[in-house]
């Protein structure tokens, strides 16, 4: 059986903005995975910078920058069986133009650029993702009692 594992998402500044906090997270949550952190940030350019640096240089990296610091987001952790990629599945393509059906982004939007969420992409981003949004003591370890319903 695979291990637990726990994941970054962000609803970004549109998701915020657009009133859409409460379907986004609902949708996580319905799947089954468990909210482990949570909360409302305004992140600032150095948080933003560190959070994307692997785009750095990239044309859209200075736009990107300024969307995701221009309002507050909120950032959890979501923790699941196959958390990691259950949760980019859960999100869509990074283009919510080509995201399929039923996925957050297809459903809720339709520019890359306003693309509603981000989910960490592996293990070690997840990581490295988490720690650098949360300290170990905001995050929780906690029994939930449909827990035995929706993990084998
Ligand atoms: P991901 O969020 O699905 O992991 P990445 O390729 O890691 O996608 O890109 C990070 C974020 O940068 C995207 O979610 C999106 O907000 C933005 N982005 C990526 N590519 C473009 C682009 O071509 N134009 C505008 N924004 C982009
Ligand atoms: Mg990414």
């Amino acid at each position: 059986m695979s291990p637990m594992e726990r994941t970054l998402v962000i609803i970004k500044p549109d998701g915020v903005q657009r009133g859409l906090i409460g379907d986004i997270v609902a949708r996580l949550e319905r799947r089954g995975l468990k909210v482990a952190a949570l909360k409302m940030i305004h992140m600032d350019e150095t948080l933003a910078r560190k959070h994307y640096a692997i785009h750095e240089g990239k044309p859209f990296f200075e736009p990107l920058v300024k969307y995701i610091t221009s309002a507050p987001v909120v950032a959890m952790v979501m923790e699941g069986r196959k958390a990691i990629e259950i949760v980019r599945k859960t999100l869509g393509a990074t283009n919510p133009a080509i995201a399929e059906p039923g996925t957050i982004r297809a459903d809720y939007a339709l520019e890359i650029g306003r693309n509603l969420v981000h989910g960490s992409d592996g293990p070690d981003t997840a990581k490295t993702e988490v720690a650098l949004f949360f300290d170990e003591n905001e995050i929780l370890s906690w029994a939930r009692c449909s827990d035995p319903w929706i993990f084998e």
